[in-house]
């Protein structure tokens, strides 16, 4: 497996439309588990493939230790509101209050292939629409209001000089600390 670079904010592919799977294959399997590899590393609950750099209809997520990979999601239902934090790999240290779905159900192909369907809440519920929204081009940021997208905009021009061609690659600490035996 493979640790993978991660686009930050100014990436043009952060803003692309993905392309769905017509079948999983080897291929799709092997880049499901570096996004895996990679997310534990960058410390996330969830990466979408735009994220590495590919517009494969593609997202990892695991919340309370259920990882979960999920090809051509499609949210089937939403219920209620409700606004909770979210932070985005792809813009280290900036974080706002969103208002999303509080539960959602999702369908979505798995690993293998197989169609499944997946009732969620809480910050399952919030991760699956966030990685979902990746999918289709759309930031966390894009749901802020004027005064609120400006500061987050304001905190990013800081943090973004250690990304200077919009790639955020692990640190080794980072990758350091997620394999502290040293094997890579
Ligand atoms: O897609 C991503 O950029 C990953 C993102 C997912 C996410 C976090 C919070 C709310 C919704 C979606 C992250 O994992 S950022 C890391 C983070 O902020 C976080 C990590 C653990 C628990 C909660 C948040
Ligand atoms: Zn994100």
């Amino acid at each position: 497996m493979s640790l993978l670079d991660i686009h930050v904010l100014g990436s043009p592919i952060l803003r692309q439309e993905t392309q769905p799977v017509a079948a999983v294959t080897d291929e799709h399997r092997r880049l499901i588990d570096d996004m895996f590899e990679t997310m534990y590393a960058a410390k996330g609950i969830g990466l979408a493939a735009p994220q590495v750099g590919r517009l494969e209809r593609i997202a990892v997520v695991d919340v309370d230790d259920q990882p979960l990979a999920i090809v051509n999601p499609e949210i089937l239902r939403r219920e209620g509101t409700v606004k909770g934090e979210e932070g985005c790999l792809s813009i280290p240290e900036v974080y706002g209050d969103v208002e999303r779905a509080a539960r959602v159900v999702v369908r979505a192909l798995d690993r293998d292939g197989r169609a499944f369907e997946i009732e969620a809440n809480d910050l399952l519920s919030r991760c699956l629409q966030h990685e979902i929204d990746h999918l289709h081009g759309k930031l966390f940021i894009d749901y802020l209001s004027v005064l609120k997208r400006r500061s987050a905009l304001a905190k990013w021009e800081k943090e973004r000089k250690q990304f200077g061609d919009n790639i955020r690659r692990l640190t080794a600490g980072e990758i350091a600390q997620h394999n502290p035996g040293g094997e890579l």
